[in-house]
């Protein structure tokens, strides 16, 4: 297909509650989407940059700009474009994987829309229904987190995940295990930790955590291997992990018991994919990270968690634990599980009205 022109789309989406982590606090997202207009239809397409550079260095204000003046120029040049085509046509551009990813979505929506597939298909979905999970950020005392917890456990959810830092670690751990018994914990450090902190990490092996998700920086591998060496719970990398490459390095030296396919991260589905096929190859397990995404990021991450490899819960929850009013028809819990869409392409449709309603700007690029 050839592009016709691509529209790039702020939203000022208030979170229910806030989200807050070492990184910062999140109250409203600024959500950036892409919707690409081609002869055979459209496609949606969501950039999930934060507001600030703080998870890794890309921010919605500098992924709207890498878009709008170097990936999106690329793409439009294109004379026959795929979905497979948009890495290597944006590859000249180093770095920026939110914002590739964000295109990358926009072509697989509309391609598959046209072939009236759904991407779960595409993928490779195995499953029509995932396992929900919930990321629970640091709180102001040790009674908001249980009430916190307590609420999302009555809704059904089954697995949890505490945003841990030096001195919030383990005494929110404990006070959650002695309250809530043996509900599936894992904890997420957002590299908060330095490699000496060794015994500090060691005691959270009195708690039967699935994992700890990203103790240290992002390139610290031999710090997270040595890590795996010396403590019993699993280590699983997020931040790390930002290819097959970089998975196929982390797994084979030891870093990753447990990675975090998150596709934004990774430039987009298909390198998730990649990633995905590595890790189950190598017996490792991966489940599906999120990044407060709308309706429309959502339904990609649920296409993607219905792979074999995700054997175990992602941070993939409700409409509702994020948003008051999603910009599709909210996802909704079922026996702690959410529903795979099976419709074509990313399998929702953006309701306009909400979009319009919630937009902070539009600009149009069009083929000059
Ligand atoms: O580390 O997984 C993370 C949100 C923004 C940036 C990084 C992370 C997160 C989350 C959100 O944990 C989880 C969710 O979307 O439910
Ligand atoms: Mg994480």
């Amino acid at each position: 297909m050839r592009l016709s022109g691509v529209e790039l789309r702020r939203l000022r989406l208030p979170l229910v509650a806030p989200f807050r982590t070492g990184l910062g606090q999140t109250s409203v997202r600024d959500a950036l989407l892409v919707k690409i207009s081609t002869p055979d239809g459209e496609g949606w397409g969501e950039c999930t940059a934060m507001a600030e550079p703080t998870y890794t260095s890309e921010y919605v204000e500098g992924a709207h700009h890498v878009l709008r003046h170097h990936l999106v120029p690329r793409l439009l040049a294109q004379p026959h474009l795929t979905a497979e085509g948009v890495g290597p046509a944006l590859a000249a551009v180093k770095g920026h994987p939110m914002a590739k990813c964000a295109l990358e979505m926009a072509v697989l929506d509309a391609e598959l829309r046209a072939t009236a597939t759904s991407l779960a298909h595409h993928l490779g979905a195995v499953r029509d229904t995932v396992e929900a999970g919930v990321a629970v950020g640091l709180t102001a005392s040790l009674p908001e987190l249980l009430q916190t917890v307590g609420c999302f456990l009555e809704a059904g959810y089954r697995r949890v995940k505490l945003k841990v830092q030096p001195g919030w670690d383990v005494e929110p751990v404990r006070a959650v295990r002695e309250r809530f018994g043996d509900v599936a914990l894992h904890v997420d450090a957002n590299g908060a930790y330095r490699p000496g902190d060794t015994e500090q990490l060691r005691r959270l092996d009195a708690f039967s955590l699935m994992m700890i998700e990203q103790p240290f920086a992002a390139d610290e591998l031999t710090a997270h291997a040595d890590l795996a060496r010396q403590i019993r719970t699993p280590v699983c990398l997020d931040e790390s992990i930002t290819s097959a490459a970089s998975a196929g390095l982390a797994v084979a030296s030891g870093a990753a018991a447990i990675v975090n396919v998150k596709a934004p991260r990774m430039g987009g589905y298909l390198e998730a994919r990649r990633v995905h096929d590595l890790c189950r190859r190598a017996g490792v397990a991966v489940w599906c990270g999120g990044m407060l995404e709308t309706g429309v990021g959502r339904a990609a991450n649920l296409a993607l968690a219905a792979l074999p490899g995700f054997t175990l819960p992602g941070d993939l929850s409700a409409s509702d634990r994020y948003y008051r009013t999603d910009i599709t028809p909210p996802f909704v819990l079922h026996d702690g599980q959410l529903r795979v869409p099976d419709g074509p392409g990313l399998g929702v449709e953006v309701i306009d009205e909400v979009v319009e309603a919630c937009t902070t700007s539009v600009e149009h690029v069009g083929r000059d």
